[in-house]
């Protein structure tokens, strides 16, 4: 762990020097995707130029080199969520596609008519889309846990949903609209008290906290690499091997193999079983970079940089009267994002009057429509910081905000 000293931390990001519309970028939309430090992207560029080849194949040095690369940040990655074998991280392009993994092949597999899968209504569509999918085939049902008046969760609506009948229990650590850290340890303790398996949608949390999946129980974990520092289009499933071994391939063709039979095939050995075509090799070595990248500037730093802005941010969210929050209005178990609306103003007008002023933020509703909808908000605006934001910009959102009502014909 470094000290930490923002302003030296955002040389490190090209992008936030970035001027837009004559201004200096000032961007809280870190939940949708980060910007990548140098090192991130000196690591990628390194690989082309040094050790570009195709992994798992050429007895050659460069193809001996990449898969070295590729099977080190499988191992970076299994060191930085605590997993017991590198036999269970599988690379995937997100996490999208890691839920879509696990439901197809899972999910087809072993959930059968009659049987109950349970979600948060604050999931994003990539944790309801593939469930509805396998409901609608298996004849089985799709149940989703309500939330509070604070839109944190209350464990007696979680024992109501979860019950003998349930197979699946998948949820996001934290929601990516409301900004709630939901208690997923306890969630997967009950779970699996009635013989339920847990999956961790991680994408919003794996990037702010230490997630240790040994220490959650959790069954899968899945995250992407491109809200934490790294690239696009790598991500990562975890699961618990003895559920991995008994799972049947997800995607067919090179490198998943074994033996091909002009009729038949068997499977690689784990994780290759889940990994099919030419790898991502240079996602890989970009998100190991990123992995560097945060655990030398450290959680702890991370943590209480994110909680300064956000308890900032919430504090003069709350001085404006028509400003209304849409997540809980104080620090507990919450995470750096904030979504509200402005009274009279639809959240796009907002979101492209503000930037003029240089601010990027989020609008509309976020891949999270059940939500939206249980919220009676059609859609919403929304920040969202990451350690290398400041309170400076939190000052330069207020202030473009505070704008936007006189914009749009109001006195205030
Ligand atoms: N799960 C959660 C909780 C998310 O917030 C997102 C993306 C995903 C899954 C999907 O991640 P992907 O990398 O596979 O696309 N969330 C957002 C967001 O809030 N704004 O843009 C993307």
């Amino acid at each position: 762990m470094i000290s930490f000293d923002v302003e030296r931390i955002r040389e490190d990001f090209p992008t936030l020097n970035e001027k837009v519309n004559g201004r200096t970028l000032v961007y809280l939309d870190n939940a949708a995707t980060t910007h990548k430090p140098k090192y991130v992207l000196d690591a990628i560029k390194d690989y082309y130029e040094r050790f570009n080849a195709n992994p798992n194949r050429g007895a050659h040095y460069l193809g001996v080199s990449a898969t070295e690369l590729y099977e080190g940040a499988r191992e970076r990655v299994r060191q930085f969520i605590n997993a017991r074998s590198t036999r269970e991280i599988i690379f995937t392009r997100n996490a999208t596609e890691a839920l879509n993994l696990i439901a197809y092949s899972y999910g087809l597999k072993y959930i059968d008519e009659g049987d109950e899968i349970v979600v948060l209504i604050s999931e994003h569509h990539s944790n309801i889309v593939p469930w509805q999918k396998i409901v609608q085939t298996k004849k089985a049902k799709l149940k989703y846990i309500y939330l509070n008046e604070d839109f944190r969760l209350d464990m007696e609506e979680v024992s109501i949903k979860i019950t003998d009948k349930t197979k699946i229990v998948s949820l996001a650590q934290m929601s990516n609209v409301l900004g709630t850290i939901y208690p997923v340890k306890k969630i997967a303790e009950y779970a699996h008290s009635k013989g339920a398996i847990v999956i961790v949608d991680g994408a919003q949390s794996v990037p702010h906290m230490k997630v240790d999946v040994l220490d959650l129980d959790a069954d899968f974990l899945v995250f992407s690499g491109h809200k934490m520092l790294g690239p696009m289009g790598i991500g990562v499933l975890y699961g618990k091997e003895e559920f991995l071994e008994k799972m049947p391939p997800f995607l067919m063709g090179g490198d998943m193999i074994e033996y091909v039979e002009e009729q038949s095939t068997t499977f690689a050995e784990l994780p290759r079983k889940f990994e099919a075509g030419t790898p991502n090799v240079e996602g890989a070595v970009g998100l190991k970079a990123a992995i560097d990248y945060i655990e030398k500037i450290g959680f702890e730093n991370i943590q209480r940089q994110e909680e300064e802005l956000t308890a900032y941010a919430l504090e003069r969210l709350k001085e404006m009267p028509y400003v209304k929050i849409y997540g809980p209005l104080d620090m507990e178990d919450r995470g750096a994002v904030i979504s509200f609306s402005l009274e009279g103003c639809h959240p796009h007008d907002v979101a492209t009057i503000v930037d003029t002023y240089g601010v990027a933020l989020r609008a509309g509703h976020h891949c999270a429509q059940p939500l939206m909808k249980y919220l009676k908000a059609p859609a919403t605006s929304r920040v969202s910081f990451y350690f290398y934001n400041t309170k400076e910009e939190v000052d330069i959102f207020i202030d473009s905000l505070s704008k936007v009502r006189k914009w749009l014909g109001y006195g205030s």
